[in-house]
């Protein structure tokens, strides 16, 4: 969704949007694009860094652990070989906002990350990017290579004596490389699977060297943040969630998209104002405020929570990546868990036995329901089920199943008891 009047200081990330063209170079740089990247490659780089934690900014990945932060866990050791990489892996259901923002304007990106890089000393940076998001994937080779032409990336970069170097690396399709680690050990040509952490990729990551792993979102902040300073940036959103959001916005309004708002707006408002109300006029069942792994709220809850990471925990969900889906009176919560849990079972790398098997017995629940033996006793089942893989694996894929399939049995166990005891498929419209 973009704004009408466009003005560069009221939005970090889609500033640039309204602009025809701005996937070129020249015309993001007729608009002030790269200007940051030319002021800030070869200053100090503790000013960069210790601006962007001033700022606030949390990674917008999905889990909004501050960015600032996260790089002081870096080494300083500017000879060190080390990595950039960047998680364009959105796979998670409902989210689609940093698609936009690549496809939009590749080079905002670009030139978050190599600020980013001068500022954290890496000599190589990769985008990681879902595979089925190919155009985008193409968008951003061009994006680079005038980008090389120009001299931002490469060897010397503005005589600067700065060594750069950026590719673009396309996934094969599963959402568990969109977790860091996942991510790295497909990077390396191994099997796309999770490990523990620690050792965090900050310490040992790519090839067993240090690696910071940002999200798409978090990086393309960064022009932004240097340009009109933390000061600036926190004067958005709340104490402690500082800064616009992104919000990929789905389900039953009359406007889904992409929007910017500061981080602490209602969600009354999102969907009211800026998604221009419930479709058809029909009364709000729930909405899913951070994408398929945060627990669902119901309408009271989701006219009254600031879309915030504190404000949205306090409701007992997560903020997660933003991926916002409404949902109205029309649908059944036993369809919408039963397409989550497919998801989860289907995404899970198999290595961890609590989430092989628990999503598999969670799933294998909806298929009774197709057979008619479910029972209204499985959803109890299903309640301890989730419970019993929580906190037990070595990635959070095994949680995320699990606490949207418990927040929707807090909220619509009477409901889900008909679902699965009956084969009516009420979500036919
Ligand atoms: C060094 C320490 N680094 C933490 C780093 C860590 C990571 C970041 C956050 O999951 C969530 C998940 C999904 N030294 C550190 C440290 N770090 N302590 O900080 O870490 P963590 O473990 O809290 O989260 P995570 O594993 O990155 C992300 C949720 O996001 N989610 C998923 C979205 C998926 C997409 C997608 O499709 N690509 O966006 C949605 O809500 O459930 O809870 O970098 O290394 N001491
Ligand atoms: Fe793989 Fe699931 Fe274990 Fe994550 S929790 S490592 S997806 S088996």
């Amino acid at each position: 969704m973009e704004k009408d009047t466009a003005n560069y200081k009221d939005y970090t990330l889609l500033s640039y949007h309204h602009i025809p063209g701005v996937h070129n170079i020249d015309v993001f740089e007729r608009a002030g694009g790269y200007e940051m990247m030319k002021k800030w490659v070869g200053a100090e780089p503790e000013t960069i860094k210790e601006e962007v934690k001033q700022s606030g900014l949390r990674g917008r990945g999905g889990a909004g652990f501050p960015t600032g932060v996260k790089w002081g866990f870096f080494t300083k050791d500017r000879a060190a070989k080390k990595y950039l990489l960047c998680n364009a892996d959105e796979s998670e259901p409902g989210t689609f906002k940093d698609r936009f923002l690549v496809e939009k304007n590749p080079h905002i990106l670009i030139e978050g990350m190599i600020i980013s890089a001068w500022a954290l000393g890496t000599q190589k940076g990769y985008i990681y990017i879902r595979g089925e998001f190919y155009q985008q994937a193409v968008i951003l080779e061009k994006a680079l290579k005038e980008a090389y032409a120009k001299g931002y990336l490469g060897k010397n970069i503005m005589g600067k004596g700065f060594d750069f170097d950026l590719y673009v690396h396309r996934g094969a399709g599963a959402y568990i490389c969109g977790e860091e680690t996942g991510m790295i050990s497909s990077l390396e040509g191994k099997k796309g699977q999770p490990k523990l952490k620690p050792p965090f990729p900050a310490i040992k990551g790519y090839r067993g060297l240090p690696t910071m792993v940002n999200n798409v979102e978090s990086l393309a902040a960064v022009p932004w943040i240097m340009r009109f300073g933390a000061a600036e940036y926190k004067k958005f959103g709340t104490e402690k969630s500082a800064g616009t959001k992104l919000f990929s916005i789905s389900g039953d309004v009359n406007k889904p998209g992409v929007i910017e708002v500061p981080l602490g707006t209602t969600l009354k408002e999102i969907i009211e104002v800026h998604c221009g109300g419930m479709r058809n006029g029909n009364k709000l069942k729930a909405v899913i405020p951070g994408g398929s792994s945060s627990p669902v709220l119901n309408a009271d809850d989701s006219y009254a929570v600031k879309m915030d990471y504190e404000d949205v925990a306090s409701k007992g969900s997560m903020l997660g990546s933003g991926a916002i889906v409404v949902i109205d009176e029309t649908r059944n919560m036993g369809d919408i868990l039963k397409y989550t849990l497919e998801f989860y079972h289907h995404e899970s790398c198999g290595q961890c036995t609590p989430c092989r098997e628990g999503t598999g017995w969670m799933e294998s629940i909806f298929k009774r329901r197709e057979s008619g033996k479910a029972q209204k006793s499985d959803i109890e089942l299903l309640d301890k089920t989730a419970a019993s893989m929580r906190g037990q694996t070595i990635c959070a894929l095994a949680d995320a199943a699990a606490m949207p399939t418990q927040g929707m049995i807090k909220f619509f166990r009477p409901e889900l008891e008909t679902y699965v005891t009956t084969n009516v498929n009420s979500n036919k419209r």
